[in-house]
């Protein structure tokens, strides 16, 4: 039993795990910049503890800094949320050897997904789908030639330290194949500090659909089902939603099952998500898995009534699955995520800076997560999700018309934010009609682009 956990993040999800510790009875430790000082998450934790500057390289991503505040506060436990420390083994290490329980996977699972073609082939060898590509990383260009080859054009090379769509390159042609395996490579070593690269058949317009997952330390694990991500901007997420609507309950169950065994085999625990790419057939490939809590975690929690992030604490814990999870797993109607970031809503600049106004929709079906509010300060240091707006409904239709209205009633003045981007996203017929992929935003900016030369043109 864990009497006491230590938060190393900061705005939502920081208040978001607080939330689980309190109605699990654990105490909370939050750590915090100096640009965090009149954060929610310093107030509604049971202890606080600066732990220094505001740019997260001197504070929440400093190891020796976050580990001697767990220290000087003798937490049993850490939770890492999502980003900054949260995919890191060698933190996972130092929380081992400080005897401080990491919530998450073993480090070696972390390093395993971390190393992307090592987690294809493990992928592989459980009977998890993977596109064809590279058997293990590429040699040289000439072994990058053979294997263009042997798939087919188009292919795609990838950084096997990437992630996150640095270090990738289209390949269309073999002529043009030398010179992207060079900027590939080199923009690889430029960001992860390793050259590397991998190859898959690449595919012209994916869906981007994921499955969620927990695992205990005792060997079981549950697939609980899917999210469809695929309207995204430069590889940052929008609106995730749950059911997608591409994927069966025939398919949910076969590659439910798939997952399930995979991760008994590699020895996974407690929260992961499993991404796929969903190509025009509807068929999924496996393309990377995520060992943290994400962002779009609470689509997942409405649709299926589990508490995640207290599924998480309780399997750090040790308990079981099955004492978890007591009821037989169903999907309940529809559920839908905007993320709302303080940046304008065309340029997409972050926008910094006092919030004068902060009125939070509610009402049946809508769930909100944020840590703003009123005369509150949105500093230049982090990302720039300021909330999430979560709805839920029995069917899509529902679901996006309770969006919509609650879009209405979310009121930030004093900055920027992506607000007036989504209500104009859910008046879009593509976008109602479920009928996108990963390239959706883009086509969405033309039409707009289109329709505005249109109306200047009268
Ligand atoms: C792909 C792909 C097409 N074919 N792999 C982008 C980020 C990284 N996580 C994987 N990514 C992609 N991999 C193959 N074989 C297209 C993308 C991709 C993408 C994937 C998911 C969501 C948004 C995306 C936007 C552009 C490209």
């Amino acid at each position: 039993m864990f009497r006491k956990v230590l938060i190393a993040n900061r705005g939502e999800i920081a208040l978001r795990v607080i939330s689980a510790c309190r109605e699990l009875g654990i105490r909370t430790v939050a750590v915090y910049s100096e640009a965090d000082r009149n954060s929610l998450h310093v107030r509604f934790a049971d202890e606080a503890i600066c732990i220094g500057p505001p740019r997260s390289a001197d504070s929440y991503l400093n190891v020796p800094a976050v580990i001697s505040a767990a220290e000087v506060a003798d937490v049993d436990a850490i939770h890492p949320g999502y980003g900054l420390l949260s995919e890191n083994a060698n933190f996972a290490e130092v929380c081992r050897a400080s005897n401080i329980k990491f919530i998450g996977p073993p480090p070696e699972v972390t390093r395993l997904m971390g190393e992307k073609e090592k987690a294809r082939q493990a992928m592989k060898r459980a009977k998890v789908p993977i596109l064809p590509g590279s058997d293990g990383v590429i040699a040289s260009e000439a072994e990058a030639l053979q294997w263009a080859k042997e798939v087919g054009l188009p292919v795609i090379l990838k950084a096997k330290a990437g992630g996150g769509g640095r270090g990738m390159r289209v390949v269309r042609s073999m002529e043009e194949l030398p010179g992207l395996y060079q900027q590939a490579s080199s923009e690889a070593t430029n960001a992860f500090g390793n050259g590397e690269l991998y190859m898959e058949k690449f595919i012209e317009r994916p869906r981007h659909i994921e499955f969620q997952v927990l695992a205990d330390e005792h060997g079981n694990v549950m697939s609980l089902g899917e999210r469809e991500c695929s309207i995204q901007r430069r590889h940052q997420k929008l609106i995730e939603e749950s059911p997608s609507l591409k994927v069966t309950p025939k398919m949910r169950e076969e590659l439910g099952k798939t997952i399930k065994k995979s991760l008994e085999d590699i020895g996974y625990q407690n929260a992961g998500t499993i991404e796929f790419l969903m190509d025009e057939d509807g068929k999924l490939y496996f393309i990377e898995m995520n060992t943290r809590i994400q962002v779009e975690h609470p689509v997942t929690e409405m649709v299926t009534g589990i508490d995640l992030v207290k599924a998480q604490l309780r399997i750090a814990m040790g308990e079981k699955l099955t004492d978890i999870i007591t009821e037989p797993f169903v999907m309940r109607g529809h559920s839908i995520e905007c993320r709302i970031n303080a940046e304008h809503p065309e340029k997409f600049t972050p926008s910094a800076g006092k919030i004068h106004v902060f009125n939070v929709p509610g009402g049946n079906g809508v769930r909100v997560e944020t840590a703003q509010y009123a005369e509150g300060v949105v500093p230049p240091y982090y990302d720039s999700m300021i909330a999430k707006l979560i709805v839920h409904g029995h069917d899509r239709e529902e679901a996006m018309s309770r969006m919509q209205r609650a879009l209405g009633m979310f009121v930030v003045q004093g900055i920027h934010t992506t607000i007036p981007l989504h209500e104009k996203i859910f008046r879009d017929a593509e976008f109602r009609r479920g009928d996108f992929d990963t390239k959706f935003m883009e086509r969405f900016f033309e039409r707009e682009a289109a329709a505005k030369a249109e109306a200047e043109a009268k």
